[in-house]
């Protein structure tokens, strides 16, 4: 075997990106200047699924964290002996500032590889359609019946899921059990009438490449992070470019600008595309 090919390590960063405070600034702003299509839109409700112990309730702080420039824990992010916290749907809002453009994020742990826990796979559909009242608690034995008081049976276009972001981490993709795809899969499917951008966020990158543990700039250097990411976008069928990889606030007591960086750039992504999926449902219907 070739030397090159057994390198970790691609000579150059096969992503372009900025790191650093200016960059940080520059998303933010972005951000703040995302226009909602329409003023009536209030909220742009985002549902981010993924197993148990994914970094879901992370993410969700990060990006807390990141506008805030302090660590925040809004989302509690623990476990208790492997079980997902998150049982309840309830969203958490993103403020960015004096924005017009607020983000509610909604976590659902539906994508247990046993087919009886978590959310059940149904409800996640009922949630993106808005039938689910913020406050229900899923029950994996029986999903949400139009007869039930949390069915929403009119939803507004603020109850409406405009993106779908799986989270995966990095470091346990590989062993996730067919179950669990096939989940992402069957609910690929069952939104497909929707067209409902799906974006990947990949947590623990920190954990799936030493190398990046030790330099985050080298995120886009890590011949590893990009295998996983090329694993995730065959078996889960989303498209690389809108696959993130991010290193989240686990351990940290101060926020650093290159981890935001990443962070803020999948949310970029993840405002731009449901705020023109809500744009795109609302002209058809
Ligand atoms: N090292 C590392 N740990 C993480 C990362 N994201 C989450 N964690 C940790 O993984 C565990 C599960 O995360 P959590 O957000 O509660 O997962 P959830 O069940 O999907 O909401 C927690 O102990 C987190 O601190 C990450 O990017 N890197
Ligand atoms: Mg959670």
């Amino acid at each position: 075997m070739g030397n090159i090919k057994s390198q970790p390590e691609f000579e150059n960063p096969w992503r372009k990106i900025t790191w650093g405070k200016e960059k940080k600034d520059n998303l933010i702003q972005g951000i703040k200047g995302i226009e909602p299509y329409k003023k009536e839109l209030k909220c742009l409700r985002v549902l981010l699924v993924g197993p148990s112990g994914s970094g879901k309730s992370s993410f969700i702080n990060s990006v807390n964290n990141a506008f805030k420039g302090r660590i925040t824990c809004s989302a509690l992010s623990d476990r208790i002996g492997g079980k997902s916290f998150t049982v309840e749907y309830k969203p958490f809002e993103i403020e960015s500032g004096n924005s017009s453009l607020n983000v509610v994020f909604n976590d659902v742990m539906g994508l247990e590889s046993a087919h009886n826990q978590g959310c059940p796979v149904e409800d996640i559909i009922k949630a993106i359609h808005g039938h689910v009242r913020p406050g229900h608690v899923f029950n994996a034995e029986k999903p949400l019946s139009p007869e039930d008081a949390d069915y929403v049976k009119q939803p507004t276009i603020s109850d409406q899921v405009f993106c779908l972001v799986y989270v995966l981490a990095a470091d346990r993709i590989q062993f996730a059990e067919e179950s669990v795809l096939e989940k992402i899969r069957y609910i690929r499917l069952q939104v497909k009438s929707l067209a409902l951008p799906q974006v990947m966020v990949l947590t623990n990158v920190d954990q799936a490449c030493p190398l990046v543990k030790a330099d985050l700039q080298r995120i886009y250097n890590s011949k590893k992070i990009k295998q996983k990411m090329e694993w995730c976008s065959n078996a889960v069928g989303v498209p690389m470019c809108h696959i993130f990889p991010v290193k989240n606030y686990h351990e940290e007591i101060d926020t650093d600008d290159d981890m935001d960086v990443l962070i803020l750039q999948a949310l970029t992504q993840i405002i731009q595309v449901a705020n023109d999926n809500a744009k795109n449902r609302s002209s058809k219907s």
